[in-house]
């Protein structure tokens, strides 16, 4: 392919998460998150790493803006640290919490750099967990609260906002296999009904942005959008690849299954043989509820990084073992590079929900360190992303109507279970010393930017 077919407006950004970067995790007045409690426990997390200090962005955050602003970087997605603003998860506010996203806010528009608000990144009030966290039945309107408190402040400047980051990594990794905080591992029951409290949650929050944001909101949420890819371009595998996303399968499978994250919040209902296939776990379902969860979206995010493959077999769509093993291409969280889930990801997601597709997260983990010569030259990062997004541009060129495309991420940063062991960022991080060193890969985003991604064909 030869064409750029990246629009005119296409947002091109980067993005963090408020645990993962902020540090200053006892500092002015903020509140104790889950985080903060998890990476206490022993073996929770790789070398006993945490994120106390992490790239101390609560310190850093003008050079890391003044670093956005030299790369030429015109959208910055980053998340709210809710304990920061509400301590206790409700009721007091601390106000030097919200003075942070104040100056952080009021820096980025200085720099001409566009703030992206990620409401919730996992950073959940400890105080609320310990009154019982997502399956307490108020939990939605405990979200619905933080929301208000943070759109009374920030809405007359901020205009694009997302509710949640990855449900599905939170709920299932947090509260059923316990490898990220709370380290819980629920019932199937429970599992379901913390989505369906999420996800009400998640309502809640788009109803009060929307009456009572300042300036004209677009909302949307950023969810796990990897997809599964057709092991063939044939319309059978294909299909195959369509049913292993969406469709219930009554297999064991069906937590993971793509279709029950996303049906609910954009289709108003659960898949097809849900009730069969969770029954008796089934979690209370008020009559209002589906309707509440499924607000008018401005724009569907995904993140997406690797995905698995399928082809038609005799009974249905067949998995292929073939992503890892054999020396096949891999980073260094062991996820095997699959350019094409930016192709078919926003083809099947603007397919089946047609709603305006934002990439809110893409990019590698890759063994990263400052060279002799001061630099740090990451090709692989820059193989990646070339590789991603001409598949992106292909997906353009068929008419899916992709609007937006962060890099995860900004900074190297805390990659929750492996500490800071693993290093996503355009730019390198040195964690004894603060120092910040931009990565070759940083150059080489900015040039793409500047050309609206022209560059990718002109190498
Ligand atoms: O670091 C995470 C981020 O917090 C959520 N999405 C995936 C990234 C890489 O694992």
């Amino acid at each position: 392919m030869k064409a750029s077919y990246f629009p005119d407006h296409f947002i091109w950004g980067v993005a963090t998460a408020s645990y993962q970067i902020e540090g200053a995790a006892y500092e002015d007045g903020k509140g104790l998150s889950v985080w903060d409690q998890f990476c206490k426990k022993e073996g929770a997390i790789l070398y006993g790493d945490n994120g106390d200090i992490a790239c101390d962005h609560y310190h850093h955050y003008a050079e890391d803006i003044q670093l956005m602003s030299q790369l030429n970087i015109p959208a910055y997605r980053f998340s709210l640290s809710w304990p920061r603003i509400l301590p206790e998860g409700t009721g007091h506010i601390n106000q030097k919490g919200l003075d942070f996203y104040d100056r952080l806010v009021d820096s980025l528009l200085e720099k001409n750099i566009t703030p992206h608000v990620t409401l919730f990144h996992w950073d959940y009030p400890q105080a609320l967990l310990d009154k019982g966290g997502w399956l307490h039945p108020d939990s939605p309107l405990w979200f619905e609260e933080y929301t208000r408190v943070v759109v009374e402040r920030l809405s007359d400047r901020v205009e694009h906002w997302m509710t949640l980051n990855e449900p599905f990594c939170h709920i299932f990794l947090g509260h059923k296999t316990g490898e990220h905080a709370p380290g819980f591992k629920l019932s199937d029951k429970d599992i379901l009904q913390i989505i369906h409290n999420t996800y009400l949650a998640h309502g809640r929050s788009v109803l009060a942005l929307r009456s009572l944001a300042r300036r004209k909101p677009r909302v949307g949420i950023a969810m796990v959008g990897s997809p599964v890819l057709p092991a063939t371009e044939s319309p059978e595998d294909i299909e195959a690849a369509r049913q292993a996303m969406f469709n219930l399968k009554g297999d064991g499978s069906d937590l993971s299954t793509i279709g029950l994250w996303f049906d609910p919040l954009f289709l108003g209902k659960y898949p097809e043989g849900y009730e069969k296939v969770f029954a008796g776990v089934l979690p209370d379902i008020g009559p209002e509820d589906m309707k509440i969860m499924s607000q008018p979206l401005d724009f569907l995010g995904l993140n997406i990084y690797y995905s698995g493959r399928v082809r038609m077999g005799k009974d249905g769509p067949e998995g292929i073992p073939e992503t890892l093993g054999m020396g096949r291409p891999r980073t260094t969280m062991n996820w095997p590079i699959t350019p094409e889930g930016l192709y078919w990801g926003p083809r099947f997601f603007y397919e089946r929900y047609k709603l305006p597709i934002y990439i809110t997260e893409n990019g590698m983990a890759n063994l990263d360190w400052v060279y002799a010569d001061g630099k740090v030259h990451d090709p692989q990062r820059i193989d990646f992303l070339t590789r991603y997004l001409l598949q992106l541009n292909r997906a353009l060129s068929e008419g899916v109507d992709v609007r937006a495309f962060m890099h995860w991420s900004l900074l190297d940063n805390f990659e929750w279970a492996f500490g800071f062991d693993r290093r996503f960022g355009l730019i390198h991080v040195d964690y004894q010393t603060q120092k910040r060193t931009l990565k070759d890969s940083a150059y080489w985003y900015s040039t793409l930017i500047q050309t609206n991604g022209r560059s990718l064909f002109n190498p």
